[in-house]
């Protein structure tokens, strides 16, 4: 199968918790490369607009409170089958049902606090990648 490329956040509680570093072993040790990768602070502007499909949802106000909490870390993975390899790395939206081993079951509190984004499928990995990075910032191997 061809590279493919997802995007990932990690949220501003794993970012608390100091396990960035944690978390990108995770990505490299499955053989996602990181191909790009930031740390920023989302103003609410940004938050709304990167889960703008979730804008009628109950829950929208207090993900976006969330997410612009503190600091994440937005990258792009690249790898054979990123997407859905990256979603199996990250576990279930809430953790009580993530498997054990994943990064939600061993990081996140609560469905609300649950440590990491990853894109859901190819196109809109392809949205949030450039929701977030120019085609300068992305780094593709070249060895
Ligand atoms: P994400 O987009 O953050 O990677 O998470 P996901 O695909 O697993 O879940 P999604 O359905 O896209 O929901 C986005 C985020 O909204 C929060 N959420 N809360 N209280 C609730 O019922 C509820 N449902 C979703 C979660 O923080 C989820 O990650
Ligand atoms: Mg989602």
């Amino acid at each position: 199968m061809a590279l493919e490329r997802t995007f990932s956040i990690i949220k501003p509680d794993a970012v608390a918790k100091n396990v960035i570093g944690a978390i990108y072993n995770r990505f490299e040790s499955a053989g996602l490369r990181i191909v790009a990768s930031k740390m920023i602070h989302l103003s609410k502007e940004q938050a709304e607009g990167f889960y703008a499909e979730h804008s009628e949802r109950p829950f929208f106000a207090a993900l976006v409170e969330f997410m612009t909490s503190g600091p994440v870390m937005v990258q792009v993975l690249e790898g054979e089958n990123a997407v859905v390899k990256n979603r199996e790395i990250m576990g279930a939206t809430n953790p009580a049902e993530a498997l054990a081993g994943t990064l939600r079951a061993d990081y996140a509190a609560s469905i609300d606090e649950n440590a990491c984004h990853g894109s859901d499928a190819p196109e809109s990995a392809a949205r949030e990648i450039a929701y977030f990075f120019s085609d300068e910032e992305i780094c593709p191997r070249t060895r």
